[in-house]
């Protein structure tokens, strides 16, 4: 199999720990940002981050103490240190008129052609997909939001499929919508969007029963896409946010080849488990290294904080296709 992706040998990393057969094991010093780590910052989690310069960008989601949902900037050197913007991104409009943003959450980062783009979740007369791109992490514009309201956890392909940019999407309401299927969207020019296909839909198994989400940018490999998606099961309790992963087919990818009938993480650790929402694994970033098949998987835990998860792409495929 081969991966399709830049070396990254500067990848955060920490070998399986012994004893552990899990194919994807969390990061000992988790979680990795605390909810306090940036300025009148609540909590911290959701986030995504890129590989930049000798180290690496971010985009965070950070609700400040009005608890207001919003996303800043980030810089670290290793991936796992941060430091955090004091103030929300401004946005340069790249638009006929501002786009109104009554809020900003969950962003995506991804590294296309040119630049980094970025999709979250923006406050339109109810959620939809906003879309913005930055060259350098020092000016931000945004464009014309992907979407009508309502929808969530729009995730970019890395790279334009049959010459068109390629996003995934879930069509959702504007409350804690208890539904949720993946679809696919193509676009020319990033603004309009069409020829939308079914990719998959919540059910399958009891994990992933209520709804389902596009997490971090699909991984290129040989065998298909590599996606890792959250899924939800509601309990007596409320909703319960775990992670699985898919491969989807390379030209076709709203084809799906394999599907996680197991989760890879659900909410264990004191962390994922306590917080302003308790039981929630959520990822939104992964790095790789198309060198070694090392992943470094970033998630939200518990709406409060973020924490780090490693694995291999191979162990992950062959685990989809063979044990799960
Ligand atoms: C979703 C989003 C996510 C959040 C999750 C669990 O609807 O709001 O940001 O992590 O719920 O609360």
């Amino acid at each position: 199999m081969k991966i399709l992706t830049q070396s990254l040998p500067n990848i955060p990393w920490e070998d399986r720990p012994e004893g552990c057969s899990n194919v994807v094991w969390r990061y000992s010093k988790n979680p990795i940002i605390r909810r306090d780590q940036a300025k009148d910052s609540n909590s911290i989690f959701n986030s995504a981050v890129v590989p930049f310069k000798e180290g690496f960008a971010g985009v965070f989601r950070v609700d400040d103490k009005q608890r207001r949902m919003n996303i800043r900037r980030g810089f670290s050197k290793d991936g796992i240190n941060w430091e955090i913007d004091d103030k929300p991104i401004e946005f340069i409009q790249e638009t006929r008129e501002p786009v109104e943003s009554e809020y900003k959450y969950d962003p995506r980062v991804v590294f296309i052609e040119d630049r980094y783009w970025i999709t979250w979740c923006n406050g339109y007369h109810g959620p939809t997909i906003g879309v913005g791109y930055t060259f350098d992490f020092e000016k931000f514009y945004q464009i014309e939001n992907a979407f009508l309201p309502f929808s969530r956890n729009g995730v970019l392909f890395p790279r334009k499929i049959n010459g068109k940019y390629a996003m995934l999407s879930r069509p959702s309401d504007n409350g804690h919508t208890p539904f949720g299927d993946i679809f696919y969207s193509e676009s020319p020019d990033m603004v309009h969007w069409g020829v939308h296909r079914f990719v998959m839909g919540a059910g399958y198994t009891p994990w992933q029963s209520l709804k389902i989400g596009a997490g971090p940018a699909p991984i290129e490999t040989s065998e298909g896409w590599l996606l890792f998606y959250h899924g939800v099961l509601l309990s007596c309790n409320g909703y319960v946010y775990s992670f699985g992963a898919a491969l989807l087919d390379l030209d076709k990818p709203w084809k799906v080849i394999k599907r996680s009938k197991s989760y890879l993480l659900s909410p264990q650790t004191l962390y994922e488990c306590v917080g302003d929402v308790p039981n929630v694994v959520f990822p939104v970033a992964c790095l790789v290294d198309g060198d070694t098949g090392r992943l470094a998987i970033y998630y939200g835990a518990a709406d409060t904080v973020v924490a780090l998860a490693f694995g291999y792409v191979q162990e992950i495929v062959d685990w989809l296709k063979y044990e799960n």
